[in-house]
């Protein structure tokens, strides 16, 4: 495996960050996980527009123009000879000293992407669809440390993990300090409640979600309506059917909450649906790359 490292194509062993890395001190940085399917790189240009902003509001300068960032991760794909990948870029405020001063980095920041292969649950989860409990841990405050950014700093959502693999679940639903619903570790969610589909709006303590707003635009294609509303656990417990969705887990059915069944307890129709739509749509959307 070949490892991009601040413009280097390094082995996987040789591919390696300072100790004194802020990223690894502090979680001091921003990253991205993205998809390729056959050779298409999935909403490339939002990823990318992610990053930056991400960077962008914790005052972090990325070291290349998008251009340039498109080019890079590309060439880690190819250097990695693969048709379908799941590609992580990290962006760090690279090697400082001992203090959270980030000026002691002095603007040299640390660029990592790593092309590679994740799959997050068995097949059979996908297919039978996934029970989820609600976790003690609160989404992070906006005015805190917004879910806006995808910081390295994922201690939030490792703990809300962490809790949920302790009940016995795979996965955790975290509320916001309202207690209303936000999302889970690493995924967006949808609920369906008589024909329409309802996910909580931005800024409930949620990850702007590419996955997400790809299911609101495949919602319009098929004319089903996509509200962003607020959720109650009230809510999503009476709802007809539930699914979450993010890059990594891709879409996947919920039909259990906190031991309330959803719905038949079984994925339902809408969301077959999207989940088929979706497929098709990775099939034949992105940037194409050649492999030699
Ligand atoms: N919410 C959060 C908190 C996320 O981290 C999503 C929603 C989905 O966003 P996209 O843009 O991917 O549709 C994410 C992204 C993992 C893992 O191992 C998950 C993410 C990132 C990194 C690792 O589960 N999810």
């Amino acid at each position: 495996m070949k490892v991009y490292v601040n413009g280097k194509l390094l082995d996987k062993r040789d591919a390696k960050v300072s100790v004194f890395d802020h990223g690894y001190l502090y979680g001091d940085g921003v990253f991205e996980g993205i998809r390729a399917y056959n050779k298409l790189v999935f909403k490339l240009k939002e990823h990318i527009d992610r990053l930056y902003e991400s960077a962008h509001s914790i005052m972090l300068d990325v070291p290349l123009a998008k251009s340039k960032m498109q080019e890079a991760i590309i060439k880690t794909i190819q250097a990695n000879k693969l048709k379908d990948a799941y590609i992580r870029v990290v962006l760090s405020r690279g090697e400082g000293d001992l203090g959270l001063d980030p000026r002691k980095c002095k603007g040299r920041q640390t660029l990592v992407i790593i092309a590679d292969k994740i799959s997050l649950y068995p097949k059979e989860v996908y297919q039978k669809g996934m029970k989820i409990v609600t976790v003690p841990t609160m989404r992070n405050l906006c005015e805190a440390v917004n879910p806006q950014i995808k910081s390295l700093n994922y201690l939030n959502n490792i703990l809300a993990k962490i809790e949920a693999i302790n009940s016995g679940y795979q996965e955790g639903l975290m509320l916001d300090h309202l207690g209303y619903v936000a999302e889970c570790t690493g995924e967006n969610i949808f609920v369906v409640k008589n024909g329409q589909l309802y996910t909580p709006p931005q800024c409930m303590g949620t990850l702007r979600g590419i996955t997400r707003d790809t299911v609101i635009d495949i919602a319009k294609k098929l004319k089903i309506p996509a509200n962003e509303h607020v959720l109650t656990r009230h809510e999503f417990y009476i709802s007809d059917e539930s699914f979450l969705t993010g890059t990594a887990a891709e879409l996947m059915p919920v039909v259990e909450v906190d031991g309330r069944k959803i719905g038949t307890g079984k994925p339902g129709k809408i969301t077959q649906k999207i989940m088929e739509e979706f497929k098709k749509i990775t099939k034949k959307e992105g940037v194409r790359y050649e492999l030699g």
